[in-house]
């Protein structure tokens, strides 16, 4: 893969969190990509949501499949673990890392075609498992990295650059997650981060699957008229249904309540997520309703975009699976191999 590191030198009075970094400390390498494509701005909003979180690099394992999209975890959190898969295989490298070591932050990034093609049985599986982690699409409805094919987000009808119609039906990525168990599910739009950071962070926040639709519109070759991907199609269609803050537990919690307006939501970890609702008759806890909204405004011709599917008490694969506490590669001999007196008994039980 290709890369340019970037230069360490920065201004010493830039501002630092919590932990005493600057924002350029959860920066990864020069990006690559087209300048303008969406990926980066979905990059520059995990770093922004990274930072505001305080969060120590050296904790997070960013994983990814084949694609632009999958491309951009080398471009943020460059002191982080990092783990580049196989085309539409980043669900189930996560999942067995995550089963090894429950004590990193999982972020896996894909693409449309990465996770909608692919691997679709792949994020069908790791999401019904209910695997903690924040799992972003960057949907551009395109295969941008070979050229522009069409995905299987691409709207019916939606032209490609060259003008031909797109046949099939579209995939729902944010309607299946939470059909298929996802706990935490909103879909968001790269040009808007006064949104999207918060979503982020508050998926980071959420111990459960927590899946991220965004869409990213490649500008090489899915930023036309006609295209349903496209910047100008996506900030006139934007329909969002909520605006969120995110206030961690280990903040002072003292919240301005507009009256009507805000709806408060406490995490199990502590956090508060305090949703600014926009669509007054939108309530993200309620998992049928948030399937009929979406096909509504799918027939309306509108990109719902917020929380839009929030569990705040979700269970994860650790939970169901009683697995240790400890991670794999912490566990000393004596807790490997309990003996023979144990071996006899599991022996017994199989009997
Ligand atoms: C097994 C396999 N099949 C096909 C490819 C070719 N290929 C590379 S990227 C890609 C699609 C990427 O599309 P998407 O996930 O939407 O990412 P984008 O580039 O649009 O961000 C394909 C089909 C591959 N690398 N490996
Ligand atoms: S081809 Fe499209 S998706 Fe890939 S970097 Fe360029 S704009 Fe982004
Ligand atoms: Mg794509």
């Amino acid at each position: 893969m290709t890369y340019i590191s970037k230069p360490r030198l920065h201004h010493p009075k830039l501002p630092t969190n919590a932990l005493g970094l600057t924002h350029r400390d959860y920066e990864g390498s020069v990006s690559t990509l087209c300048a303008g494509c969406g990926h980066d701005s979905i990059s520059g909003a995990i770093i922004q949501a990274c930072f505001e979180l305080s969060i120590p690099p050296h904790r997070v394992a960013k994983l990814s499949g084949i694609g632009c999209s999958s491309k951009t975890p080398t471009y943020f959190l460059g002191a982080s673990h990092g783990f580049n898969s196989v085309h539409g295989r980043m669900p189930s490298v996560l999942t067995g890392a995550n089963l090894a070591n429950r004590d990193l932050i999982y972020i896996g990034v894909s693409g449309d075609g990465d996770t909608a093609s692919i691997g679709f049985g792949q994020f069908a599986h790791c999401v019904r498992r209910g695997v903690n982690m924040t799992y972003i699409v960057e949907n551009n409805g395109v295969y941008g990295l070979t050229k522009g094919q069409f995905s299987a987000t691409a709207d019916k009808g939606a032209p490609s650059k060259r003008g031909n119609a797109n046949q099939d039906a579209a995939i729902d990525l944010a309607g299946l997650a939470i059909m298929l168990g996802a706990t935490f599910v909103a879909r968001s739009f790269s040009g808007d981060k006064t949104q999207l950071v918060p979503l982020i962070k508050a998926a980071i926040q959420h111990r459960g699957a927590a899946f991220l639709d965004v869409i990213s519109p490649c500008i090489a070759f899915n930023n036309h008229p006609g295209s349903t991907k496209s910047f100008d199609y996506v900030r006139e269609h934007n329909e969002a249904v909520n605006y969120l803050d995110v206030i961690i537990g280990r903040d002072p919690i003292t919240l301005d309540q507009a009256a009507g307006s805000v709806e408060l939501v406490a995490q199990h970890d502590g956090s508060v997520l305090k949703l600014r609702k926009l669509a007054p008759d939108y309530d993200p806890t309620q998992r049928i309703a948030a399937m009929g909204y979406l096909q509504e405004g799918q027939a309306a011709g509108e990109i719902v975009t917020g929380l839009l599917y929030l569990d705040d008490d979700p269970d994860d694969l650790h939970e169901r699976l009683q697995t240790t506490r400890k991670p794999l590669n912490a566990l000393a001999d004596a807790e490997l191999c309990p003996g023979k007196a144990a071996l006899e008994k599991v022996n017994a039980a199989l009997r």
